[in-house]
């Protein structure tokens, strides 16, 4: 009897049990982000950056210098200058040390972040990205639960993301998400922090309750008035009060935080909406003839993406960056889902022909990307195939 009961308790403990019928194997959650994004892909692609000042900006065009950092290198942060910051701010906090200043090309992230994320899907159990430069993942199963197996995961994604895009990232792995994120912030930059079961407790205790993901300026605030400064004083708190103040769902929340226990599962991130790929040309032309042979790599990409994936696809797309770096775009939608991904080489070439007449100027990149994607099975299933045409 008394088994019977504890076998139950540990079935409802979030912090035993793995989803896959792998009974009470502690779980083993990763957060996973990469370090100052946008410019440190700057700085792969432009390594004479290094040591410098380099802030990546959305410039507005309202005036030449209207807008603001999208994110800044560290040397640029030792000024005071982060994300959000007017540009002509962080100019002026940058004067005299040499700094870059580099416009924002998301497409360009996003191609990488793309890559990256494909690769992580493929070590790790369960992967759940939640932006582009970062993601949950559970590695439960495949470390068998063992904290120093999850040490040696952990040190592999690093080292497969050095050699494949030589970048940088941060990695906190622990018992649940709130663990694992604050283990990937404290490891800011290039940094890994392993919180094992056995040493949550006293990892969390000191912490500031500020620093628990979900916990912001007005909580905090609250936080302090009830005399609740840090994590450990936070998990002392009696359940009701924290539920009194906060309402039943928040204030079990933070409970849950506070202690670790916080049982929200990775789950898989969702199914791919497009299939992108964008070089740098070798000049800047109009040519479309020139544009698709450049391009002829990527639409291979493309094409074995979706093969390899078993989707369909109804849009094709030709991105163009001018050589103002102004990303224009054209595209050709069919009326049902296709899955030949010959057309894609043979819509191609006549997109960037009408992009190239609209714009009137020179390419100085040029991308594919299909979209509207589902999946083949589906379309050709049986079901489908007897419905009638509409
Ligand atoms: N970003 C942005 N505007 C913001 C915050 C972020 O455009 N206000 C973009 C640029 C960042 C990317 O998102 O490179 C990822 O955001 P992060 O908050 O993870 O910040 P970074 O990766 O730049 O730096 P860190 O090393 O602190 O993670
Ligand atoms: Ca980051
Ligand atoms: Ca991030």
């Amino acid at each position: 009897m008394d088994e019977i009961q504890d076998h139950t308790h540990r079935l409802q403990n979030p912090l035993n049990g793995g989803p896959q019928g792998i009974p009470f194997l502690p779980k083993v959650i990763g957060h996973i982000d990469l370090d100052y994004f946008y410019a440190q892909v700057e700085e792969v692609e432009n390594p004479s950056l290094k040591g410098r000042p380099v802030i990546v900006c959305v410039f507005s065009g309202r005036t030449e210098d209207s807008g603001v950092v999208s994110t800044a290198n560290y040397k640029a942060r030792e000024f005071g200058v982060h994300s959000g910051m007017p540009i002509v701010q962080a100019k002026k906090r940058l004067e005299g040390h040499d700094p870059e200043v580099i416009r924002m090309d998301h497409e360009k992230y996003e191609v990488i972040s793309n890559r990256i994320m494909e690769e992580l899907g493929q070590m790790v159990d369960v992967l759940e990205p939640t932006g582009i430069d970062e993601a949950f993942f559970d590695v439960t199963s495949s470390t068998g639960g063992d904290y120093s197996q999850a040490r040696r995961s952990a040190e592999s994604i690093k080292a497969a993301i050095t050699r494949s895009e030589n970048l940088s990232c941060s990695i906190g792995i622990g018992r649940s998400k709130v663990v694992a994120k604050l283990g990937s912030d404290m490891a800011k930059p290039g940094g890994l922090t392993i919180i094992s079961p056995e040493t949550t407790e006293s990892f969390l205790a000191p912490l500031d309750a500020s620093k628990l993901y979900g916990v912001g300026p007005k909580t905090t605030s609250v936080l302090e008035e009830m005399d609740i400064r840090t994590v450990g004083e936070l998990a002392k708190t009696s359940p009701t009060e924290l539920e009194r103040r906060f309402g039943r769902k928040f204030g079990r929340y933070l409970q849950a935080a506070a202690t670790g226990t916080d049982a929200d599962p990775v789950v898989a991130g969702l199914e791919p909406v497009q299939f992108s790929r964008i070089v740098t040309l070798r000049r800047n032309t109009r040519d479309p003839k020139e544009v698709t042979e450049q391009l002829s790599e990527g639409m291979k990409y493309i094409q074995g993406k979706l093969t390899s994936s078993g989707k369909s696809f109804k849009t094709v797309t030709a991105v163009g960056i001018l050589t103002d770096l102004s990303t224009k775009t054209k595209s050709k939608t069919f009326e049902t889902a296709v899955s030949d991904p010959t057309l894609i080489r043979e819509t191609v070439p006549a997109l960037f022909d009408e992009l190239s007449k609209t714009t009137g100027k020179e390419f100085r990149r040029a991308g594919v990307r299909v979209s509207g994607l589902g999946d083949v099975e589906n379309q050709t299933s049986l079901s489908e195939f007897l419905r009638p045409a509409r």
